[in-house]
């Protein structure tokens, strides 16, 4: 495998939107028992769920660690879903993963940001991390891809949307947080992502969805529909946490101006719950120095924006909240062209993400 010293726009790189083809969606295997409550027993279902969703469409790759390849291989019974032993911390390869590029001749790269487990040891979730942090270079060898590092600069995936035409959307709250790039300005940052991305223009909201335990990535609250609409996680009632995120991140979003100079559709998809982790649920979770710890008093960061767009389908989270319904039909409004597939999302929020999260979409070979 090649590491370029280059970055991806001076070679012709970019990233393409999240609904351009996608050659496969990469996944993690869950097991880590101070993250997933029973040894990861009920996440690997819904995992399987999610997996199985997405190759009704597309292929799936799904990594997993030595331990676990017998019964993932025989879990994810599936002709389109290949599974590889990749090892991890975690599972959540939108941010372990590489950021895939792609250039007009048909070439597909990654880019292999430096990850330290959403905040390293001010705030991060878990440590140590070095496993999570080589998995977007074992892809990248895997799938024979020119690999772009970021050895000095933090990125979770879950952190930015793009359009594909030269906008990214992401939040103050974990950009710019001292966790990430604390030697980094805010122009220093977008400086990295316009080179690594081919980006041209930074649409920042001041917060991600309340209790978001990623310090509020974008991938949890809002994301790109098409070129120039946006969906937005919303509540009217003033009482909800979220209500102040939900009206500044608005009127953020009504004063923007895109790459191409567009303003911005902004459509609103409301937020599920209030969603709590039961007792035996927290109970069912290891406790471990350093980990996250779970509590039924915190309120989940449950959203229906933390969907994946795949070729001909919307694989979305729906939580046996009144409000599912609700959101398959603004899903199914939004995306005319493609089958809106909702997957019980409940065991992967209790573990701090989403069907977004636990995905990574490799985009097939564009302009050929
Ligand atoms: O949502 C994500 N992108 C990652 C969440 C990590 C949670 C670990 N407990």
């Amino acid at each position: 495998m090649t590491t370029s010293n280059s970055t991806p726009r001076a070679d012709g790189f970019f990233m393409p939107a999240e609904w351009a083809t996608h050659s496969q969606t990469w996944m993690v295997w869950p097991e880590r028992p101070d993250n997933w409550r029973l040894g990861g027993k009920p996440a690997q279902t819904a995992f399987s769920a999610v997996a199985k969703a997405i190759a009704r469409f597309e292929p799936v790759t799904v990594c997993v660690n030595a331990g676990q390849y017998a019964n993932a291989r025989a879990r994810l019974d599936h002709g389109n879903i290949r599974v590889l032993e990749i090892s991890s911390d975690d599972a959540w390869v939108r941010d372990t993963g590489p950021t895939f590029v792609s250039n007009a001749q048909g070439e597909v790269r990654g880019v292999d940001w430096a990850f330290n487990a959403w905040g390293g040891f001010d705030g991060g979730l878990y440590a140590p991390w070095n496993r999570d942090d080589q998995v977007a270079c074992k892809i990248l060898e895997i799938e024979r891809c020119q690999r772009y590092r970021t050895t000095d600069f933090v990125l979770e995936g879950g952190s930015i949307h793009v359009d594909g035409e030269g906008t990214l959307l992401t939040t103050e709250e974990c950009l710019l947080n001292r966790n990430r790039n604390p030697h980094l300005d805010r122009s220093e940052i977008e400086s990295v992502l316009r080179e690594h991305l081919a980006i041209d223009c930074v649409i920042w909201l001041p917060n991600g969805l309340f209790n978001d335990e990623t310090d509020g990535h974008i991938d949890n609250f809002c994301c790109f529909v098409r070129p120039g609409e946006v969906l937005l996680a919303w509540t009217d009632e003033p009482h909800n946490p979220n209500y102040p995120r939900c009206q500044a991140a608005l009127q953020v979003l009504e004063n923007a101006t895109d790459a191409r100079g567009r303003r911005l559709t902004i459509h609103k998809m409301p937020i599920p719950g209030p969603l709590h982790a039961t007792a035996a649920e927290c109970a069912g979770v290891d406790l471990v120095p350093g980990s996250q710890a779970r509590s039924p008093e915190v309120r989940l960061a449950g959203s229906y924006v933390n969907f994946l767009i795949v070729n001909g389908g919307i694989i979305a989270p729906c939580f046996d909240d009144p409000m599912d319904a609700v959101a398959e039909s603004i899903l199914t409004r939004l995306f005319p062209e493609h089958q809106v597939v909702m997957v019980p999302g409940r065991e992967i929020l209790l573990g701090g993400g989403n069907i977004h999260c636990i995905t990574q979409q490799q985009p097939a070979p564009q302009g050929r």
